[in-house]
């Protein structure tokens, strides 16, 4: 099937890719430079997907799968290194170094808008196919041999895609996970009953770590992005419409629940990005119906306290190029067989740990049955907290997750 083209409204391709996120942009890459006839179809236009503000933190599991493939040059050259946590309790503050503990991992502090700039042009550069503003609408007869996809193209015309797979990297509310039948799959799906408003201020970070602020009025976060451009996380009530926030209050509420006044003051800018985040678990298993196969966001989402979700992208489009390409060009389908289950186990670790972090950070009741708390018991956030601060084992725990995808 390789080399008939067509435009963005019908055609033929071995593996039609959905979506040009980390996911879709990786796994296109790893196919185009494997010589697998690969398309790519994007719902948003080439500069939404460019500028899209969203995720920082990589991990090194994932800068190595970048690297493998050469698709992490730009994060070594304008990417930071990034390897300390500081918590803000009501009773004291304390660091942890994770990189000096676990098995001595960190993370790279890179925008994701950068890195999928930095593999759309080299996806491009090398002759990919990608199609913006064609949205899927549907995979039919994903569970033959010729699945397809239907497609509103640029001008609103209806058009049409064949191949051999499909590759959902379509998201969450993607055309890939509306189009598993009933009885296909499972969802596990947890709400934690808990809200972040995401911020993007243009000023320069305020800690040399990410800050993690415990307070009686709620959750505040702080991680570095650029020199010039800071994430902050507020939590805010369900429902709550992001615009209800002034900049005037976002401010207030930040120092408040840092602790400015007693751990010095932020470095306040323009907020440039306002989005409310429901944390809320939420897998399908298993990732593959037939010839349809589930990646990153569309498999699995995560609540961001863990910052996992960019980084499972990244090793599950691995993965899944890897299977295709065995599969494609040497006609080995066991690696596609396994897809599911070795993603699921990755997945698995990230929803726990994130949970987990959830917990630590809100109160909230924890990812398992609630404790048994006997009378006057202290209530258990405080004591994991506690035991973070003080525990050298734990904090090699911590540290481990914290880092590992
Ligand atoms: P994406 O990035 O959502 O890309 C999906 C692409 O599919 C397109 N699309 C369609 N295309 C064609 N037809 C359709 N019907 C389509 N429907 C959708 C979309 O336009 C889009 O281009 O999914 P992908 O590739 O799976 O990547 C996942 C990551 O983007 C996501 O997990 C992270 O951003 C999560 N996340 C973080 N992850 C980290 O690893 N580290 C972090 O520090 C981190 N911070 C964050 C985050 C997510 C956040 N939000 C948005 C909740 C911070 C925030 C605020």
């Amino acid at each position: 099937m390789r080399g008939r083209r067509a435009g963005a409204f019908h055609g033929t391709a071995d593996v039609i890719v959905l979506g040009a996120g980390p996911a879709g942009l990786v796994l296109g890459n790893l196919l185009r430079s494997a010589g697998v006839d690969c398309v790519v179809l994007e719902r948003s236009a080439r500069a939404e997907v460019r500028t899209r503000a969203r995720a920082g933190f990589f991990a090194e599991n994932a800068v190595r799968v970048l690297d493998r493939h050469g698709l992490a040059e730009g994060l070594h050259a304008n990417g930071r290194r990034h390897s300390v946590c500081e918590f803000r309790t009501p009773s004291c503050r304390f660091r942890l170094d994770y990189g000096r503990l676990g098995r001595g991992e960190s993370h790279t502090v890179y925008p994701q808008q950068e890195l999928v700039a930095d593999l759309l042009t080299r996806y491009e550069d090398g002759g990919g196919r990608i199609h913006f503003t064609t949205e899927a609408l549907a995979v039919l007869e994903a569970d033959g041999p010729r699945p397809s996809v239907t497609v509103r193209g640029p001008d609103g015309r209806p058009g049409h895609w064949r191949g051999r797979y499909v590759a959902g990297c379509d998201g969450r509310h993607g055309a890939s996970r509306r189009s598993l039948p009933p009885g296909a799959f499972r969802r596990h799906h947890r709400d934690h009953r808990v809200s972040w408003l995401g911020l993007l201020v243009a000023a320069p970070p305020s800690l040399d770590a990410v800050g993690y602020a415990v307070h009686a009025r709620g959750f505040a976060g702080h991680m570095a992005r650029t020199a010039d451009v800071t994430r902050y996380y507020l939590q805010c009530p369900r429902g709550t419409p992001a615009e209800a926030w002034s900049e005037e209050r976002i401010w207030a509420e930040l120092e408040l629940r840092m602790r400015s006044a007693a751990y010095g003051p932020l470095r306040r800018g323009p907020v440039l990005q306002r989005t409310v985040v429901d944390l809320e678990s939420d897998v399908l298993t298993p990732l593959r119906h037939g010839t349809l196969f589930l990646v990153g966001d569309a498999a699995s989402l995560l609540s961001p306290s863990a910052a996992k979700g960019a980084n499972l992208a990244v090793c599950e489009a691995e993965a899944l190029g890897r299977a295709l390409v065995d599969d494609l060009l040497h006609d080995r389908p066991v690696g596609l067989d396994a897809y599911s289950a070795r993603c699921l186990a990755r997945i698995r670790r990230a929803q726990w740990f994130s949970q987990w972090m959830v917990h630590l950070l809100h109160d909230v009741p924890p990812p398992h049955a609630p404790p048994l708390l006997l009378d006057g018991d202290a209530p258990p956030r405080p004591s994991c907290l506690d035991t973070l601060r003080t525990s050298r084992a734990e904090q090699d725990w911590f540290a481990e997750n914290y880092t590992r995808v």
